[in-house]
């Protein structure tokens, strides 16, 4: 016996994935509707490599009375327009947009992180998915805080154009052909040329001159995972397709050695550890395409402050950062609170 789940905005980069994961994780499903805008209304979907195809349905005239779960990756103004219905019919949304995050009602989710604060979604019957770059970061950070009490956090991020939707990948793709032949590279989706550049500028400014992704790390790592961290981040998108990655600096209130901090994070849940001190001995973002795993490399000690560290941490942001993240909170759900399936 499994659950009745819905995919919305299955035809964008992270509905494909959420599709892709649910299939290649077996989750358990007896029914399943593939959702999206009146525009995709018609076309068929690939449920992952099962063989099976979805018809994707008008999410304006979809009844979620009697549905289990949805998964949400339809933006803000979507979350916004359907997440209240869906809710209230019964249907948990577990939702990647930003709308929800920072609602104390509503639980900020990685289940490595804080698998207990779940509970709190009766609330609202909305679960919120974090935002990329965070769900990544405090997945490295949340078993070294254990040991040894994170203090403040400096975080620079290396973003993928795909975090920007389907456009963003279109936009590096073209940019990059006409480059070489001569055309000319006119940005639309981004602000600057991305094609062999890099934009230190990732969604819209805030009164402080930060960003609302910068700020997005400080207030999301601090509902996840402590409101005691500081948190000051620089995120910065690369002409790069799929990966996000982050240099990453961390002062913490006790003692913690290189090799102490390595060995935890080779045990701790959802993180691969590569990290030999040799050409090649870390991980990049084309390697973690198509991964679970949060990635961690270059991990040494930072002696200009007491007790600092510094890494290197790489994971999928369609997986990790997005889909995987959500189906691992459908699990979670339905491990901790729906009683049809194992
Ligand atoms: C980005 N944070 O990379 C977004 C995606 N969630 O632009």
């Amino acid at each position: 016996m499994g659950y009745r789940v819905v995919v919305a905005g299955a035809t964008g980069n992270v509905g494909r994935e959420m599709l892709n994961i649910l299939a290649e994780r077996e989750f358990p499903i007896d029914e399943l509707a593939v959702l999206a805008s009146a525009r995709s209304q018609g076309d068929e979907i690939d449920f992952g490599e099962t063989g099976k195809k979805y018809k994707v349905q008008n999410i304006e005239h979809f009844d979620p009375t009697g549905w289990d779960m949805a998964l949400f990756a339809i933006g803000s103004e979507g979350s916004k327009l359907h997440a209240p219905r869906f809710a209230a019919a019964g249907c948990t949304v577990i939702d990647n947009a930003s709308l929800y995050r920072m609602d104390p009602d509503v639980p900020l989710i990685v289940p490595e992180v804080n698998p207990e604060a779940i509970d709190g979604y009766t609330k609202r019957n909305i679960i919120a998915n974090p935002n990329c770059s965070t769900a990544q970061m405090v997945v490295a950070l949340k078993p070294l805080h254990d040991a040894a009490k994170i203090k403040r956090v400096v975080v620079a991020t290396y973003q993928s154009v795909s975090g920007a939707g389907k456009a963003g990948m279109d936009e590096l793709f073209e940019q990059s052909r006409n480059i070489f032949v001569g055309d000319p590279a006119t940005p639309s989706k981004f602000t600057k040329q991305i094609a062999f550049n890099v934009i230190p500028h990732i969604d819209s400014f805030l009164d402080d001159g930060s960003t609302k992704e910068e700020w997005k790390m400080v207030v999301e790592t601090k509902k996840i995972l402590d409101p005691k961290i500081k948190v000051t981040a620089t995120c910065v998108r690369v002409p790069v397709f799929v990966g996000h990655s982050e240099a990453i600096n961390i002062e913490f209130e006790d003692e913690i050695s290189a090799a102490k901090a390595k060995s935890i994070l080779r045990e701790a849940p959802g993180i691969m550890l590569v990290d030999k001190h040799e050409d090649g001995g870390y991980v990049t973002p084309i390697e973690c395409v198509g991964e679970y795993a949060t990635y961690i490399s270059r991990v040494r000690e930072d002696s200009t402050v007491d007790n600092g560290l510094s890494l290197w941490c790489v994971s999928d942001n369609l997986r990790k950062g997005a889909a995987l993240n959500a189906v691992q909170i459908a699990e979670l759900l339905g491990r901790r609170h729906l009683k049809k399936a194992a």
